[in-house]
């Protein structure tokens, strides 16, 4: 055979004795409304790298080029994106409460859009991870009065968290309407949908878990009660953009900012069938600790895999081999890889081929200014 590129020809050297497949991880799907072209999904990251002095406004030439340049991904999900001032907690983070907010994100979605990538918006609050210093000197906020084990960053060096102030059961529904707003924004700003930050200890977190929710209200208390705030924020985004576009971050074990509770599989079980009844686009679970071991005991990922119907977006330490593993094995839909798309913005063509992987530098992860964030080359 000596027309060895006509599509003829290599679908029959193919399909009779060399049968190659390839991997569903690289294939198309459906993630709710949205439509990807593989399973690879850029994990939500925190770069400080927004015009804090102008309002938290993203979409700088220099946001624009990293989020171009990681389009490789069938799925971007954005950087924390705060609901409102009070609901930041880090240096420069983006918001998306104002109108100037949305206008910035603008740049970025059109670029990652021109890209053939999808990309949607990681809302935000952080309750009580954050320090006056940060929010234009709005106090921090939370379920109940309780003073995290963990200290801020800010202009003024590492500062001590206040006791934050316990939420009235009035201004539990503003912050809801405030998700609501985002939701509306990110749609807007033309992000095609919003995951809801539920993980790693912030606001929705807090409300979730016994050790930092001590409320007496309808928010505090039972399951049903502490899973409420959760919920009522899911309903209202879903009210708003529908629930093809609306996905939620969990991490049932993390002790990430110094949460905890009694009895994980309880509460995130019920939260996860709860879930399953509204049909969210999907769920992305951090598997383990943050950005440290997945084997801790207490929540089976498994059977939440089997009450959910929508997508079950994995992550946290997976290798390419994993990655390929978990999907052809139904295990999840798809992966999401954090760490590794810092240091390879085009990690989608390096896992296909199978290349080696550059190694990211922590000391740039949160440093402004280009270095660390759209200097590491492609292959
Ligand atoms: C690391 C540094 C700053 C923020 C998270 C949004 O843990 C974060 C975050 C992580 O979800």
């Amino acid at each position: 055979m000596y027309i060895l590129h006509s599509p003829y020809s290599f679908f029959h050297a193919t399909s009779s004795t060399h049968h190659m497949t390839t991997p569903q991880l690289f294939q198309p799907t459906r993630i709710g409304d949205i439509e990807v072209a593989n399973r690879i999904v850029m994990a939500p990251l925190t770069r400080c790298r927004a015009d804090e002095a102008n309002g938290d406004i993203p979409g700088s030439e220099m946001n624009v080029a990293y989020y171009r340049q990681r389009s490789g991904a069938g799925l971007i999900i954005s950087e924390g994106t705060q609901v409102s001032p009070v609901g930041k907690g880090y240096m420069a983070t983006p918001g998306i409460y104002s109108e100037a907010q949305v206008e910035g994100w603008k740049h970025i979605t059109q670029a990652v859009h021109a890209a053939g990538s999808k990309i949607i918006a990681q809302i935000w609050h952080v309750g009580r991870i954050t320090h006056p210093d940060l929010t234009g000197g709005a106090h921090p906020v939370a379920p109940s009065a309780i003073q995290p084990n963990v200290v801020a960053y800010t202009h003024n060096g590492k500062v001590e968290i206040p006791v934050p102030h316990a939420l009235s059961t009035t201004e539990v529904k503003e912050v809801v309407q405030q998700f609501r707003q985002a939701a509306a924004n990110a749609l807007r700003a033309g992000f095609d949908g919003v995951e809801i930050h539920g993980a790693n200890g912030y606001l929705v977190d807090q409300f979730i878990r016994d050790g930092s929710n001590h409320r007496t209200d309808v928010y505090g208390g039972s399951i049903e009660n502490r899973c409420r705030f959760a919920l009522e924020v899911v309903d209202a985004c879903v009210a708003e953009i529908g629930a093809g576009r609306v996905g939620i971050r969990l991490s049932p074990l993390t002790p990430f900012n110094d949460v905890t509770d009694s009895n994980p599989q309880a509460v995130f079980g019920y939260l996860v069938n709860e879930l399953q009844k509204r049909g969210i686009a999907f769920i992305h679970f951090i598997e383990g600790a943050t950005g440290g071991p997945r084997d801790l005991p207490g929540f089976d990922y498994a059977a939440a895999r089997q009450a959910f119907k929508g997508t079950y977006i994995g992550n946290n330490g997976y290798t390419r081999d994993m990655a390929i593993d978990a999907v052809e094995s139904g295990k999840v839909d798809a992966v999401a890889f954090g760490r590794w798309f810092i240091s390879n913005p085009d990690l989608v063509e390096r896992l296909k081929q199978n290349a080696p992987l550059s190694e990211a530098n922590p000391s740039t992860f949160y440093a402004p200014g280009p270095v660390g964030y759209i200097d590491y080359p492609p292959l």
